[in-house]
Parts: C-alpha cells; sequence; structure tokens
C-alpha cells in the first residue's frame, strides 16, 4: 500500500479498489489521490497547478476564475495516427481505425507505464458520463498524472463522489489509464480496448487524447457498446428550438471537428426571429435511444464544454463570450501583458505585443499565429447562458430531425433533406469535409468523414452503417435527416451564405418539414427548399438569387463527388450494407 492515499474511503467497491491497487504497482507514484469532486478540491489543485507551472492565473478583475494552460507544441491536437482500437480481430475493428491485438498492445503499454509515476501523484479521477439516474448514464474511473487533466475532467464531468455513488458496487465501470511520459509523439498512444470496457492512453497531455471520458469512452467505446445494446454514441449537438407560441422542437446534428457544432447549438436568432430561442442541451456529443413512446431519446453524456476558441467573438457567437469569463481553462491562447487572453477572430484589435501560444513574443507584425488554430476553452456548460435545462433530464430529448455537415468549399448546397431513414443514412455515410486543426495533419484536404465519425468510431464503419439501418426498425417515429453545409464560397473566396445565426433560417425549415408545415422541392440530391417558403425575410443584402446561388447543384460537380464517395465504398466493400450501395446507384441516376 501507498504511504500517501488522500482522500480514499469515498468508495468500497472491491472492483475499483483491487483495479487502482493494480495500477498503482504498475505505475509506482510516490502518493494517491483520489478525487471527491469538490469545489474545495479544485481550488487546491488549481494551487498546485499554479506552483508546478501547469496553469496561469489569469487577470482575476477581467476573468475571474480564468487559468492560462499551454500544452508542449508537439501535442496539440488529437493523434488519429496514433489511437488504436484493439479489439481480438482486426475485422472488428475496420479498415478506418488503427489496430493492434490487445495482448500486444496491453504489454507494449505495460512497459511503457512501469514505473512512469514514479516521484509524481496518481489522481483517482471517478466520473459520470451523463445525468444522474439516466438509464443512459455511464461511469469511468480515469487515473492520471496530470493535474491538468484531472481539472479539466472536473469541469467536463460530473467527477467525484457521485460518480461512485452511481457506480455502487458494480464492476461494470471504463477503466482509464493515463501516463503523461515524456510527451514524446514516438511515445504517443491512445489504446482502446471495447471487449474490457478500458483505455490506456500515455504519451500526450492534450484534450481529447487525455480526456478519457470525451472522445475515448462517450464515441469510442460507446458507440462499440451503443451497437451491441441497442444505442447511438453520436458526434452531435443537442439544441432546443423554441417558437413563438411555446412549442418545442430537440434537433440532433452531426458536424466533423471544427465545423460548427458549439457555435450552432448555441446561436442567437437575428432580430427578424423575434419570439425564438435557441437553447443547447449539448455541444459536442449525443448517446440517443429510442424511447418507450417509439421516439429517439437523446442525452448530452457531458457536463462541460471543450469548445474551440480562434473565431469566438461577440458576432460569431455572444453567448459563448459571455460563457468563457469566469471559472475557464485556455488552453494555446494567446497571453497579454496584463495577462488577459487573445485569439484570432476575437472582438477589437490585436494586442500590440503578447506571449503567442508557445510563449513567444508576438505583435501584428508576426508571421505566425498568436493562438494555436486548435486552442480550446474547457467551461462548465452550466455557465452557458442559453443552457436548455434539459441537459439535466435523465430522460433526455426526443429528437425531431438529425443534421449531418461538412465543411465544403465547394459541391454540397446549404441544405436538403433525405428522401427517407436508408437515403438519410446514405448522406450521414458518404458525408465529406475538409480537415481541420483538430487533428494533426492533412489540414485543408477533403476526405470522408461518415456521420463526423471516422475518428470515433470503435468498430467497423460498415458495421457501423448497418446499425444506423438496423435501428430504424427500433424506432417507430424516427427523426428526420438533414444535410448542410454552411461552408459554400464563391470563386472569390467569399462565404455563400452569412452563416451563424442566420444559421436560425435553415434550421426553421428543418423544423417546418419536420412538422409538416411545408412543402419542398424535388432535387437529384433531395428534398430542398421551394424559394418560396425558405425565410429570407429581414435579411438586407441576401437576395433569392444568392440563395439559389448557395442551393445550386452542379451535376458534374455531383459526378465528381460520387466517385470520392465510392474510395470510401471500396475499403468497406465487405461489410457495406447492400441498401447504401442501391442509394449510390439511384443517386447516379438522377443525375
Ligand atoms: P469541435 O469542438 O472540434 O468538435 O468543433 P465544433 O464542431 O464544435 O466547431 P465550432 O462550433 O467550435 O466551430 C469551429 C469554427 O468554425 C470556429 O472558428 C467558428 O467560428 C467557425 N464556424 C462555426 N459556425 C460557422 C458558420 O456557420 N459559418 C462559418 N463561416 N464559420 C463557422
Ligand atoms: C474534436 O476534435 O472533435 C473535439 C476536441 O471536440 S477534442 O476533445 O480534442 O477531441
Ligand atoms: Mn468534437
Amino acid at each position: 500500500m501507498t504511504k500517501d492515499s488522500l482522500g480514499k474511503g469515498s468508495t468500497s467497491n472491491k472492483a475499483v479498489l483491487s483495479w487502482v491497487a493494480e495500477m498503482e504497482n504498475l505505475c509506482r507514484p510516490s502518493r494517491v489521490y483520489w478525487c471527491n469532486g469538490s469545489r474545495a478540491e479544485a481550488q487546491a489543485l488549481t494551487g498546485q497547478a499554479i506552483e508546478k507551472g501547469m496553469l496561469i492565473k489569469l487577470n482575476q478583475k477581467k476573468l475571474p476564475g480564468c487559468y492560462y494552460h499551454r500544452s508542449h507544441p508537439n501535442d496539440v491536437a488529437r493523434v488519429e495516427q496514433s489511437t488504436f482500437i484493439c479489439t481480438k480481430d482486426q475485422e472488428e475493428a475496420g479498415p478506418t481505425n488503427n489496430w493492434m491485438a490487445p495482448r500486444e498492445m496491453y504489454q507494449k503499454l505495460r512497459t511503457l507505464s512501469e514505473g512512469a509515476m514514479r516521484g509524481r501523484t496518481m489522481y483517482v479521477v471517478p466520473y459520470l458520463m451523463g445525468p444522474p439516474g439516466s438509464s443512459l448514464a455511464k461511469v469511468g474511473i480515469e487515473l492520471t498524472d496530470s493535474v491538468y487533466v484531472v481539472l479539466s475532467m472536473g469541469i467536463m464531468t460530473r467527477m467525484g463522489t457521485i460518480a461512485f455513488e452511481q457506480l455502487g458496487n458494480d464492476d461494470d465501470f471504463n477503466r482509464g489509464l493515463h501516463c503523461m511520459l515524456d510527451i514524446n509523439p514516438e511515445r504517443r498512444y491512445i489504446a482502446h480496448f471495447p471487449q474490457d470496457n478500458a483505455i490506456i492512453s500515455v504519451g500526450s497531455n492534450y484534450g481529447g487524447n487525455v480526456l478519457l471520458g470525451k472522445k475515448c469512452l462517450a464515441l469510442r467505446i460507446g458507440s462499440y457498446l451503443g451497437r451491441q445494446e441497442g444505442w447511438f454514441a453520436e458526434h452531435m449537438l443537442i439544441l432546443k428550438v423554441e417558437s413563438p407560441a411555446g412549442e418545442k422542437t430537440y434537433v440532433a446534428a452531426a458536424f466533423p471537428s471544427v465545423c460548427g457544432k458549439t457555435n450552432f447549438a448555441m446561436m442567437i436568432p437575428p432580430p427578424y426571429f423575434q419570439g425564438w430561442k435557441i437553447t443547447t442541451i449539448g455541444d459536442d456529443i449525443a448517446w440517443m435511444k429510442p424511447g418507450p413512446d417509439g421516439r429517439l431519446y437523446a442525452i448530452n453524456p457531458e457536463a462541460g464544454y471543450f469548445g474551440v476558441v480562434p473565431g469566438t467573438n461577440s458576432r460569431s457567437n455572444p453567448n459563448a463570450m459571455e460563457m468563457i469569463a469566469r471559472d475557464t481553462i485556455y488552453t494555446n491562447v494567446a497571453l497579454t501583458p496584463d495577462l488577459d487572453v487573445w485569439w484570432e477572430g476575437k472582438d477589437g484589435p490585436p494586442p500590440e505585443e503578447c506571449q503567442d501560444w508557445k510563449g513567444n513574443r508576438w505583435t501584428p507584425e508576426s508571421e505566425e499565429k498568436a493562438a494555436h488554430p486548435n486552442s480550446r476553452f474547457c467551461v462548465p456548460m452550466a455557465h452557458n447562458p442559453v443552457l436548455a435545462p434539459e441537459a439535466n433530464d435523465p430522460q433526455g430529448v426526443p429528437i425531431s430531425a438529425i443534421i449531418f455537415g461538412g465543411r465544403r468549399t465547394d459541391t454540397v448546397p446549404l441544405v436538403f433533406q433525405a428522401f427517407n431513414w436508408v437515403h438519410g443514412v446514405y448522406l450521414g455515410a458518404t458525408m465529406g469535409s475538409e480537415m481541420t486543426a483538430a487533428a494533426v495533419g492533412g489540414a485543408g484536404q477533403v476526405r470522408r468523414d461518415p456521420m463526423a465519425m471516422l475518428p470515433f468510431c470503435g468498430y467497423h464503419m460498415g458495421d457501423y452503417f448497418r446499425h444506423w439501418i438496423n435501428m430504424h426498425r427500433l424506432i417507430k417515429h424516427p427523426p428526420r435527416i438533414f444535410h448542410t453545409n454552411w461552408f459554400r464560397k464563391n470563386g472569390k473566396g467569399e462565404f455563400l451564405w452569412p452563416c451563424f445565426g442566420e444559421n436560425m433560417r435553415v434550421l426553421k425549415w428543418i423544423i417546418d418539414r419536420c412538422h409538416g408545415r411545408i412543402d419542398a422541392d424535388e432535387s437529384p440530391l433531395g428534398w430542398v427548399p421551394n424559394p418560396k417558403s425558405f425565410d429570407l425575410g429581414g435579411m438586407a443584402n441576401f437576395t433569392p438569387e444568392k440563395f439559389a446561388k448557395a442551393q445550386a447543384v452542379n451535376n458534374e460537380e455531383w459526378r465528381r463527388e460520387v466517385i470520392l464517395q465510392e474510395e470510401l465504398f471500396m475499403r468497406l466493400y465487405s461489410h457495406l450494407p447492400k441498401e447504401l450501395i442501391f442509394q449510390r446507384e439511384l443517386l447516379v441516376a438522377r443525375l
């Protein structure tokens, strides 16, 4: 036993105690600290993080409760090439995941973790994903030697004693081990063992690589369990639209990383939509399961937002600006001389001088960006001024519409609707998107990112499509499925659609379609807005001609698109549902 074991006693769960002891034996920390999730604990740990130089206290007059963190310059995003799904058979992980046999990976990581916490503290971080008491909620325990991870998990999840309360004496919890090691990309592995409900992450201290509740448990392990148990774990925001008459409609939307989920989930409708209100249930992840009334119910498993900072300002996302003004951990933004934060796209002029995300002197003349393009805020969802109370509802919310949307400079129109469920699955399955700074490498290139889940699906992507098709039978009143693209540009590189709050117009069309209030026109891609029933009212410079450009379907471009889609289908062929091949044929016939 360790000489110095703090905070223990909040659980007598034997499976927990013996697993923690086993990991302690492996990693050899000089002490073990069991987190309880209290405010006092967070304050004490923040103090320690400042002492160790892990956090810098920001200007408390301007930003009360806010802290600043810089990650290692080689560790600024998710690393897909170091992310592994370790199922028994490679076939099960499929061609879109890196794979290693569990035994081999366990051995490799045990060797790397052996004694890795010597002289350090091992924090035991129990956490709950989902509202307490929800049938969808899951418990995880992350063992980590990073106090930054502890503080971030304290924001992102329902962390502490509450998780042990939900777990009781059960041994059904996710076992997560995180060792920072020497933050070396050569020794960086994010390994998932879906059959053991276990995760081991070593060699990183950044975001989705190490906040194990988020992408690792809620999406990769979650999707694997969801397929076995008949539910969905998706990379989706969840929002509520309230009409002036009080009608409530819930919408889930899958956009790839850095493609607009947080912004869409917190949007403020333009003045023209007076009386309409958007509130947020979730900004990144949805767990969805058919309910007893035959509708699909969604919960947000998280309790905080780990959101993209650059581009956030009082025009694009005023709610976020208010939200991140207190109790926020900023990672990899720029630091001003008066200990304020700055980033590209913030309101007002750039500072005359500041430190960039690497700590180097930066001026507006500098060539490099002051904030890393994947710099992030980490903030409790409770601080979102438009948080929907349903975010804490264990039942979740009934979803009326599912939106898939990529980042595409060309080809893909602003909005269209699937003809039916299988066609909707096809739209999600074939979604293409330009890569962003959220993952290392390839930014700007178009790749297939099915359902925005390419980096997050914990099993064979073809089987995942099959799961989507099969689920239809379990949902008596399935959501309608739509496709959007906010990012289409003209030849001059200007966006064809004004975006952000104006996206309300697209959302309004979507919910009117869901409630069967308006008709639509048929196009080769799906149902498209009839110009008469798409509301452009109150838009100063946006003419119906401009709308037609944003909606244009160019058959030549689409024939090329079908060939790009084919590349993914070829890779998945042995597991690809026939229905999707037929959908492709039908699309080709319509073009
Ligand atoms: P992850 O947290 O990586 O999963 O990203 P996300 O999908 O939540 O993306 P987010 O809402 O943070 O937006 C990412 C970037 O896209 C930000 O820089 C936004 O300013 C920008 N963005 C979001 N919505 C829109 C939009 O409607 N139009 C345009 N042009 N840019 C947008
Ligand atoms: C994403 O990349 O989709 C994120 C950020 O939401 S991270 O937690 O780093 O995965
Ligand atoms: Mn995300």
